[in-house]
């Protein structure tokens, strides 16, 4: 008999967040046309299982940092939709108010201690995090969250061979959806073995299907456990796949970096309703529980992005307050 990976407390967490950012992830491409909004904006669509998932297997008080795609890490680790959304929309309501857009997001009340524009870029500040954590004693874990492109930048290397020489209490992981930009990672690297890189460096290196939440949770949640425990970093290749463009709300497949074929092919193994399938065929939820979670979440989003529309923009006064000006 095998048994059950997940309870019905962890599913709906799950689902919670799954739902959450896919329906703030479209709200934002259906609004975006608008040209209110007008800051570059990575969307995550397709991709939420691996944020939602990391999310749901963290504490408050654990660290992450993100990368420029990064409003599901972001939203699944607890912080503010209408601050994020405010944000986007340059408003003082946002998380910097209105500085930083999309690809900076922050919100330290809940660990999301930064996120950056620079591929690879947050990898090494997570190990800091993880650093800092461990020389004071405290038990948390930081995570650093990144593309399959950033595992070709040296910072990915040296970061992870200091976190596993100190044991550091970090966890490494890569959303692999293929592509940076336009380049398919065959293109760009020798062998299609990331997660194998964590040998090198002493480390465990574990590879999930990025579309299954319980599969990731379950590799995260087993990271962190060891992670907390004084066992040192791991490192965890979810792969996934980008369904919109690289940057903007849009479809772009018809652009030829990618067939419609393979699009194809990983829409049909889509995280949201995979998981819909798994809950209600385990009766871990009914799918009564599920439509009430997403109504609710459908209704917050769409009063967050009046909030945040409505909000007003900072004054011109504060132009160059909380920015780097010599
Ligand atoms: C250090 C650095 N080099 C190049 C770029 C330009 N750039 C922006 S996004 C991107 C692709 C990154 O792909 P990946 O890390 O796989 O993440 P994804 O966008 O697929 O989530 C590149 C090369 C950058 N922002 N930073």
């Amino acid at each position: 008999m095998t048994s059950m990976p997940i309870d019905t407390t962890q599913a709906r967490a799950l689902y919670t967040k799954l739902v959450l950012i896919r329906e703030v992830e479209e709200l934002i491409a259906h609004a975006y046309a608008e040209q209110q909004m007008r800051c570059p904006t990575h969307l995550c669509v397709g991709q939420e299982a691996v944020p939602a998932a990391v999310g749901t297997a963290l504490r408050p008080d654990d660290y992450i940092f993100g990368t420029y795609r990064g409003h599901g890490i972001y939203l699944a680790k607890g912080g503010s939709l209408r601050a994020m959304l405010a944000e986007l929309y340059g408003k003082a309501a946002g998380v910097t108010r209105g500085k930083s857009g999309s690809m900076q997001l922050i919100a330290p009340e809940v660990g999301f201690l930064c996120a950056s524009a620079l591929v690879g870029g947050t990898i090494p500040i997570a190990v800091g995090g993880g650093l800092a954590a461990k020389m004071r004693g405290e038990d948390r874990v930081s995570v650093a969250v990144f593309g399959d492109a950033a595992t070709e930048e040296g910072v990915f290397h040296e970061a992870m061979n200091f976190a596993s020489l100190k044991k550091l209490p970090v966890v490494f992981v890569c959303e692999n959806n293929f592509f940076a930009v336009y380049t398919h990672i065959s293109a760009r690297q020798c062998a299609d073995n990331i997660y194998q890189r964590a040998a090198a460096y002493d480390m465990h290196g574990v590879r999930v299907d990025g579309n299954d939440i319980v599969a990731v949770y379950e590799a995260m949640r087993e990271a962190v456990a060891v992670a907390r425990n004084g066992g040192g970093p791991t490192l965890i290749e979810a792969r996934t796949y980008r369904w919109r463009e690289h940057c903007g709300p849009n479809w772009d497949n018809d652009l030829g970096y990618r067939s419609a074929e393979e699009a194809k092919n990983w829409m049909q193994q889509e995280p949201v309703k995979r998981f819909e399938r798994f809950v209600t065929e385990a009766r871990l939820l009914s799918a009564d529980e599920l439509r009430t979670i997403r109504e609710r979440i459908v209704e917050e989003a769409a009063e967050a992005l009046t909030f945040a529309k409505n909000s007003p923009f900072p004054d011109a006064c504060e132009l160059l307050t909380g920015v780097y000006a010599p």
